[in-house]
């Protein structure tokens, strides 16, 4: 066994991998070297392990789709170095008001009916005014209506915001933390971690289910990628989702000159150690899937992602096509809302 691994388990003895794995016990008090240590197994016990938590807690043939709409776009304040959507950076986006709320309901009923679940609102703020959460507040329970989960992603939230947001029905807010501690302010100056750190507990205090985790792919080390993790694991409560987003290119911005892409079996790792670290948890392949082969996305789900965006783009960048997704959870013989909608 791995140095480190050990110090993985509750009662601190070494035991079998596989029983440990199908408990999957629920910790806060992850270190990075325990983290480091399950990334650094032989690939195919890191997988097993993954997949023992996996069954144990979901249906391994089954993928939560979930689809995205940009409900205002561009112009944002923030400097996050990745984002199309600063306004620091010309990236050549053109910025747009926040949409209607007749136009969002048509656009989550098509989502629906094209299989998706769960309908995401995002808008490029650093914060919601609260007119504008008057707004955003009429889309969520509109959408709800139509018998879809509901999520937005609307920036940082006060704990009276995030009140309003929940009596209007919303289910899920997605926050980001994005990296690690120590990568972060190579990426954002304009919000700090901990004003991150401060929404998400407004969030959770209002009983609204936590979407959180980060990119990988900026330039950031492995240890970064596990730091990471392990800030996620170790907040109070384990996020409802985490989303595992691989950089989506963006031209114009900071993070064009530091990009590496991970390879694919350092992603499927990565995947993998989440499983293990946040047993509870659905874990999204979020953005990045257009760069990934089928055989990859197959390796994810079997290292313990369970959920995707569908649609043909996420917010201003590409997805992959829904044809292309239906057929690769064909083969694979997984059940989603999305094969279900085009059978
Ligand atoms: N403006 C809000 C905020 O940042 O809180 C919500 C929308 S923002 C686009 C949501 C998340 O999308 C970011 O935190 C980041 O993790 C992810 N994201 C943004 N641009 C991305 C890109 N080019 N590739 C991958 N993920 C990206
Ligand atoms: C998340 O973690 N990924 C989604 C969602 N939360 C809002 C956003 C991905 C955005 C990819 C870049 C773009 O399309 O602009
Ligand atoms: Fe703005 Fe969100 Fe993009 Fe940051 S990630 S620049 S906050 S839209």
């Amino acid at each position: 066994m791995a140095d480190g691994l050990v110090e993985a388990r509750n009662d601190g003895q070494p035991t079998d991998q596989a029983t440990d794995g199908a408990v999957g016990s629920i910790r806060h008090d992850w270190r990075r070297v325990e983290a480091q240590a399950l990334y650094d197994l032989p690939f195919a016990d890191l997988m097993f392990r993954a997949q023992g938590i996996h069954r144990h807690h979901f249906d391994p043939n089954h993928v939560e789709t979930a689809s995205l709409l940009s409900i205002k776009t561009g112009g944002c304040p923030e400097d996050c170095g990745y984002c199309s959507q600063s306004a620091h950076y010309d990236t050549g986006l053109k910025a747009t008001k926040l949409m209607a709320q007749a136009d969002v309901v048509a656009t989550a009923r098509r989502a629906r009916d094209a299989g998706a679940s769960r309908f995401c609102m995002a808008a490029a703020w650093r914060n919601p005014k609260d007119r504008d959460l008057d707004e955003v507040c009429g889309m969520v329970s509109a959408v709800r209506e139509l018998g879809m989960e509901t999520c937005a992603t609307l920036g940082m939230l006060s704990a009276p915001q995030a009140a309003r947001l929940r009596e209007a029905g919303l289910d899920f807010y997605n926050h980001n933390v994005d990296t690690s501690p120590e990568f972060y302010e190579n990426i954002i100056t304009t919000r700090t971690l901990q004003d991150r750190i401060d929404t998400l507990a407004h969030v959770r205090e209002a009983g609204i289910k936590v979407c959180c985790g980060g990119i990988i792919g900026m330039g950031e080390e492995v240890d970064d990628r596990l730091g990471m993790l392990v800030l996620l694991a170790n907040l109070p409560v384990h996020p409802e989702s985490v989303p595992i987003n691989l950089w989506n290119e963006v031209k114009g911005v900071p993070v064009n000159d530091t990009a590496e892409r991970p390879d694919a079996i350092a992603l499927a790792r990565l995947v993998a150690v989440t499983r293990v670290l946040m047993p509870h948890s659905v874990v999204r392949l979020s953005a990045g899937r257009q760069y990934m082969t089928d055989e990859l996305q197959a390796l994810c789900f079997l290292a313990g992602a369970n959920s995707i965006f569908i649609g043909d783009v996420l917010l201003t960048t590409k997805n992959p096509q829904a044809t292309r997704d239906a057929n690769l959870l064909d083969r694979l013989g997984m059940t989603s809302r999305l094969n279900q909608a085009r059978a």
